[in-house]
């Protein structure tokens, strides 16, 4: 009789945990942007003046894949490794500011204290080949919508403080 009470309550926990985590596999890009990348200091000149720029998150459970394109790099930047971030805000041209800081998880969710690293925010550092750059990224989260941005730097993400660098051009990603 217990045995058999207690393979019940099983089945029942079973079914619940399934039918909770349906929403969660909505599978998919749910964010996509491509275009001109938007230039943090216009009137300088830099090794991505003109390139272009594509990025695509897709979440898969409860995970998030993200996935960055650079073309049209100028040669003097190839061999360079750039950090690259998701940012909370948006991308304005001429005003690195305005992208804020990194999109964090543990800030968004209200974790203390907030850790910084690769799994807690989407990092998309990317080395120049050809003119060209291409970054993927898993993080255990799904960004929440907004009007956010993706940061181009001039130096390597430091993996203990996520600093990299001058901000040098981004690209607008809203979902
Ligand atoms: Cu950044």
């Amino acid at each position: 009789m217990i045995t058999s009470t207690r393979l019940r309550t099983a089945v029942g926990a079973t079914a619940i945990v399934l039918l909770t985590a349906t929403p969660a596999l909505a599978l998919g890009p749910f964010a996509r942007s491509s275009g001109t990348l938007s230039d943090f200091a216009p009137s300088a000149s830099g090794p991505f003046d003109g390139a272009r720029a594509r990025v695509q998150l897709v979440e898969s459970s409860k995970d998030s894949h993200a996935v960055f394109t650079v073309k049209g790099i100028g040669a003097s930047a190839n061999g360079n490794t750039y950090g690259a971030h998701l940012h909370d805000g948006p991308c304005i041209a001429g005003n690195g500011p305005a992208a804020l800081g990194h999109y964090n998880a543990h800030a968004h969710a209200g974790v203390d204290p907030v850790k910084v690293n690769d799994e807690t925010e989407i990092w998309l550092d990317f080395t120049v080949d050809d003119g060209t750059g291409t970054a993927t990224a898993k993080v255990p989260f799904v960004p929440k919508s907004g009007a956010r941005s993706v940061v181009i730097h001039a130096q390597p993400t430091n993996p203990s403080t996520g600093g990299a660098g001058d901000r040098l051009a981004c690209l607008t990603v809203s979902w």
